[in-house]
């Protein structure tokens, strides 16, 4: 069993590729990586960051990976820093996926009702396009009213609506952060029916938190889970390093603690 992780490298700020290859490789599933960018960190609360595109880089790393002959059992992408590359994670879903393999998208394009830096309407559309390709997708609440061109925020009322309409894309769309009344859900489509899974809400903003859910979420179905069992490990995966770093950590820019709920969430990833 093989992952691609696409995303790339925030060297501080605990996100993307830094979050995607401790928790893929402790779920026991190696776990490789085509880096987008090299930042010195995330674009999320810092200001002053370097970012290095690797778009030209990315052609030579494929011809070297075709003439291995590799192929991957899920391709897992994050964070695509313009345009091109998303044309580019196409062509890689379709010459390096196994047969029968699996394509995660997670459209990493904005938070708290608006897309990060850097980002136009024009990529919604190439995203939105990239999303007709997956398997399964994983926007949060931000990211499903872009793509499904509903009104900012979504409630439990309507997150189903926007599941719904995310399906005219991806069959399985799983829609992270929907709050209400204290609560923090996730809804998702399993089988004829949109199901949901909820926490109680931490208030703020936690920087890294979908990349800590999307991690566990691949590295749980690679395991060979159902839907439900991964969506729910994952969320509580998610919302206990949360809980954890509101606790702990006083500058949410630098990432959740998820390495000291990982021991728990393997315990029962393995049980
Ligand atoms: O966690 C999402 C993410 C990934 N990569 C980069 C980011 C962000 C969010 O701000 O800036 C570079």
């Amino acid at each position: 069993m093989r992952i691609l992780a696409i995303n790339d490298v925030s060297c501080v700020g605990k996100c993307s590729l830094t979050v995607a290859l401790p928790i893929i490789s402790a779920c026991g599933i190696e776990c490789n990586v085509l880096p987008t960018a090299i930042l010195s960190t995330h674009t999320g609360g810092f200001t002053g960051y370097t970012f290095r595109d690797l778009t030209d880089d990315i052609p030579d790393i494929l011809t070297h990976w075709k003439s291995l002959g590799l192929k991957f059992d899920f391709i897992y992408s994050g964070y695509l820093g313009s345009i091109a590359q998303i044309e580019l994670v196409s062509n890689i879903k379709k010459e390096l996926l196994a047969e029968g393999g699996k394509f995660v998208v997670d459209p990493v394009m904005g938070d708290g009702g608006k897309l990060y830096a850097g980002f136009t309407p024009e990529y919604v559309a190439k995203m939105r396009a990239l999303c007709a390709e997956a398997d399964y997708i994983l926007p949060n609440v931000t990211e499903a009213c872009f793509l499904a061109d509903m009104p900012y925020p979504l409630t439990p009322a309507n997150a189903e609506l926007a599941v719904r309409k995310l399906q005219a894309y991806c069959p399985i769309p799983i829609v992270t952060g929907v709050t209400e009344n204290g609560k923090v859900g996730v809804y998702y489509a399993d089988g004829e029916k949109v199901s949901s899974y909820t926490h109680n809400n931490v208030e703020g903003n936690f920087h890294g938190a979908g990349d800590v859910f999307g991690a566990a979420f691949v590295g749980c179905l690679a395991n060979g889970k159902t839907l439900q069992f991964t969506v729910e490990l994952s969320s509580d995966f998610a919302s206990k390093s949360i809980a954890r770093t509101a606790r702990e950590v006083e500058d949410r820019r630098y990432g959740l603690n998820f390495e000291a709920e990982t021991f728990d969430f393997l315990k029962k990833l393995n049980a």
